[in-house]
């Protein structure tokens, strides 16, 4: 019999809590076998990168993922044999009762942020609470070994590399989205939180002797992209060019369409968790923009990231890709910083695939997650 999972997922702000559980659910049910629900209290954001979603529906499949509206009017549902509460969200009380009354306990998990930060291997699989006799578990992701590792789909890398070869392919993507680089330009994405440092980093692109293609998903940074522009409004399929560079603003599209985007840039500036890792699978450069927590404690976390990543790198390629991520992330000036790091853009190129790699290399999370549960029966 197939092992049934219930994944809990509350939306507290932006993408990256759907963005996170949903991948794991479809991957859960298309490579593992396992009977998935996944509660989810705010279709809405759902919607955004899986428009199949009827935002109306209780319950509905989707991928072979049975998606149920996670309302505040629980009625009485059977626990699951694993249970995974995302983000540490409170699951329903009604339903921590089912658990406890249930004659095998199931495994209740709680899937934790992701943190490159030492201490994470320490705690991943370490009990938790316990609530009436069911235990509870931490689930670390991570980068490290001991980790739960990383979201990967099973291909997802060949996928990538067959995609990246085929350029007939690329350029057929682009179209759709209504892309048109110019011959020769650097095609890079932005996807990111409000950002004073942006205006900074956009004057020296459009002083540059090269050309580039930004692309912007509709989103939290598009304010600071319209001030820089000097235009009264910014909407999807709007493109200005400011000298050598080219602002397109795209509208946010499916989780897998994004992934391409990602595939198709020479580099990417991402956000939050998911946006990041895929950032990484694309094996290309990129940038990220932590998200930002009380007491500048994300500061510890990017900076926890930033000494695994460029362990490989010579001293001056770490020393401008450092300066580069440390500036984005206190809305700091980017434009020394990015002219540096432009110098050392092959080495960054070749490095960001041999990271890509090398992380590939653990087990990815949803697998790690089927393992712990094999284990822990
Ligand atoms: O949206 P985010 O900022 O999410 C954040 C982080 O996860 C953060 O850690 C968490 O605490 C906070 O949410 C609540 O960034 P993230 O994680 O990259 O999620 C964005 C999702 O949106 C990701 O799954 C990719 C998806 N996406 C699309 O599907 N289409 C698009 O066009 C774009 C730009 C993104």
């Amino acid at each position: 019999m197939k092992a049934r999972w219930d994944i809990f997922c509350s939306v507290v702000d932006n993408y990256g809590d759907i963005g996170v559980t949903w991948r794991l659910a479809r991957q859960l049910a298309a490579e593992h076998a396992c009977a998935v629900r996944l509660w989810v209290d705010d279709l809405r954001a759902f919607e955004r990168m899986c428009p199949e979603v009827d935002v109306q529906l209780d319950q509905q499949w989707q991928e072979g993922v049975d998606v149920r509206h996670w309302s505040q009017d629980w009625a009485p549902t059977p626990a699951a044999d694993v249970v995974i509460a995302a983000f540490a969200c409170q699951l329903p009380h009604d339903y921590m009762e089912a658990m406890a009354g249930c004659e095998h306990s199931p495994l209740w998990m709680n899937l934790d942020y992701l943190s490159a930060e030492e201490w994470v291997v320490g705690c991943h699989g370490l009990p938790s609470v316990k609530f009436k006799g069911v235990q509870k578990y931490f689930f670390f992701p991570g980068f490290r070994p001991g980790t739960g590792g990383l979201l990967r789909e099973a291909g997802l890398i060949e996928r990538r590399q067959a995609f990246q070869r085929d350029l007939q392919g690329r350029q057929q993507f682009l179209q759709g989205l209504g892309v048109f680089p110019a011959k020769g330009a650097r095609l890079m994405s932005l996807f990111a939180y409000e950002n004073a440092g942006l205006a900074s980093w956009l004057d020296v692109l459009a002083a540059d002797g090269q050309a580039t293609h930004l692309l912007v998903p509709e989103g939290r940074i598009l304010g600071d992209v319209q001030r820089w522009l000097g235009v009264e409004a910014l909407a999807a399929g709007d493109i200005h060019l400011r000298g050598t560079l080219t602002v397109q603003v795209l509208a946010f599209v499916r989780q897998e369409q994004y992934d391409r985007l990602l595939w198709c840039c020479d580099f990417n500036a991402v956000r939050g968790e998911d946006s990041f890792v895929r950032g990484q699978w694309a094996g290309r450069p990129l940038l990220w923009h932590i998200y930002r927590q009380d007491e500048d404690i994300h500061l510890d976390k990017l900076d926890a990231f930033l000494a695994l990543y460029t362990q490989a790198l010579s001293a001056p390629a770490k020393a401008a890709l450092i300066a580069l991520w440390q500036a984005w992330n206190t809305d700091s000036d980017m434009a020394s910083s990015w002219k540096i790091l432009l110098e050392h853009w092959p080495e960054l190129t070749v490095h960001a695939e041999k990271w890509c790699l090398e992380q590939a290399l653990q087990a990815d999370l949803a697998t790690a997650l089927v393992q712990f549960y094999e284990n822990w029966i």
